[in-house]
């Protein structure tokens, strides 16, 4: 990175600091992971400066020739590791391709079922302040109580309702997804079942969770999560979405192009293509069923130290730390208080939360990146032992409902975050084990 360092060392350094955060500190974000040197090496081709829009073979700009057999190529990669007839790699990330799925089979005003966000769904998949729920009719459903979806709402709705399209999947579930029983529903009403996997496609891929694919109709996920990918997004059709309509495919194509996107990003494709060579690998799946492995090491020493977690557990790689017992509305203490000490966390509601999603009582943790980097059952117990440390730490720490003290004691506790010297030695136990477990894409060091 000499160039840019010459060149431009105000962003040399932020990109710089960025690595170092990664390497001394740990994602436990489940969203997030870490990709390779070759899918970053991919990323930042000379492929970033070309226009392609359309399709292979059917380009609106010259110059193709290598972006058609790159395309063809990813396509072709995605279609053989999960199976489907059908595959368009061109979505620039999850939000987008949603949007391309209900815009292509959805005319405006017919309805669409998804989980409620703040159980665990999507914005896309209908939430009340999302385009998803302006176009179209949202019809949400929900988990129960004990954090598993109410699949006994998805039938009533769906019987009630007829959606167009049923949404399985989303961001906050940590058990397995039924898509048996959604399918089953989704058959009986007529609807299109879509499976949003973007958080646990790389288990799929791996074979650490059940596939979607004899199922639905049609699959969604993201790159950039468990499959380790570039930040991005794929669509795929399956063989029994093609027999309830062999239009699909052309269908999501002219619903990207010129429907919602324009130009694809053809240095992403081929970061994508690297991400699915790496994914069909036999290491992959042991990837993916050591992401598991470790979640679930995590989740039973979080209980063992008196955590209540959301389904008492986890099938996936997500944890859903549920915050009520200890009070409502804490889960920013949690997540700025980790994150703090270099463990980077969600606050995320839980189902039933009774407080706000800028304050609400759970937090959301996942092992995909940290079991890129190498770590196992050793580090997860340490982690369940900074965390428990941490809420010991600021157990006397509540939020208030009246809205001016409220202020006051987050004031309060973003002050302590500076002055109170246990952070700062957390901070250091943290560093010492992280940076013992090197970041791939910075090995050695780019920016160092
Ligand atoms: N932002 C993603 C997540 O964190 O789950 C979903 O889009």
């Amino acid at each position: 990175m000499k160039t840019l360092q010459n060149q431009d060392s105000e962003i040399f350094e932020i990109l710089k600091g960025e690595e170092d955060r990664q390497l001394k500190g740990m994602t436990l974000i489940p969203s997030e992971n870490h990709t390779s040197k070759a899918v970053l090496e991919a990323l930042t081709s000379v492929l970033s400066d070309k226009y392609a829009e359309g399709y292979p073979g059917r380009r609106y700009y010259a110059g193709n020739e290598y972006a058609d057999k790159l395309e063809t190529l990813v396509q072709e990669r995605a279609k053989a590791l999960f199976g489907v007839p059908y595959a368009n790699v061109q979505p620039y990330s999850g939000s987008p391709a949603n949007l391309v799925i209900l815009s292509a089979l959805l005319e405006p005003g017919e309805s669409l079922m998804g989980l409620n966000l703040l159980d665990g769904g999507h914005l896309t998949h209908g939430w009340k302040f999302s385009m998803t729920s302006k176009f179209w009719k949202s019809v949400p459903y929900h988990m129960t109580v004990d954090g598993a979806i109410d699949m006994e709402e998805v039938r009533r709705l769906a019987l009630e309702e007829k959606p167009k399209i049923i949404i399985c999947g989303g961001t906050a579930i940590p058990r397995a997804i039924p898509f048996a029983e959604f399918a089953e529903i989704a058959d009986e009403v007529g609807a299109y079942l879509l499976a949003d996997v973007s958080h646990i496609a790389g288990l799929i891929a791996g074979g650490a969770h059940e596939s979607p694919v004899p199922y639905v109709h049609l699959v969604m996920t993201t790159t950039h999560k468990t499959l380790r990918g570039p930040r991005g997004a794929m669509i795929m059709v399956t063989e029994k979405g093609l027999a309830k309509d062999e239009d699909l495919p052309t269908k999501i194509d002219k619903a990207l192009i010129p429907g919602l996107q324009g130009g694809p990003h053809l240095n992403t494709i081929a970061g994508i293509g690297v991400a699915l060579n790496e994914d069909s690998e036999p290491s992959f799946k042991e990837y993916a069923n050591k992401v598991v492995e470790n979640a679930k090491t995590l989740a039973e020493e979080l209980k063992n130290k008196g955590f209540k977690l959301v389904s008492d557990g986890t099938d996936n790689h997500l944890i859903l730390i549920d915050l009520i017992p200890t009070g409502v509305g804490r889960g920013v203490f949690f997540h700025e208080g980790l994150e703090r000490i270099g463990i980077y966390t969600n606050k995320n509601t839980v189902p039933g939360d009774p407080s706000s999603p800028f304050y609400p009582s759970g937090l959301r943790i996942g092992t995909p990146a940290v079991t890129t980097r190498g770590m196992g059952e050793v580090e997860m117990k340490l982690i369940a032992e900074w965390i428990a440390k941490f809420a010991e730490h600021i157990k006397d720490i509540k939020l208030p409902d009246d809205k001016d003290t409220r202020k006051q004691v987050i004031k309060d506790f973003r002050a302590s975050l500076k002055n109170d010297s246990f952070y700062d030695e957390m901070r250091a136990e943290v560093e010492e084990m992280c940076v013992k477990f090197a970041v791939p894409g910075s090995i050695p060091p780019v920016f160092g």
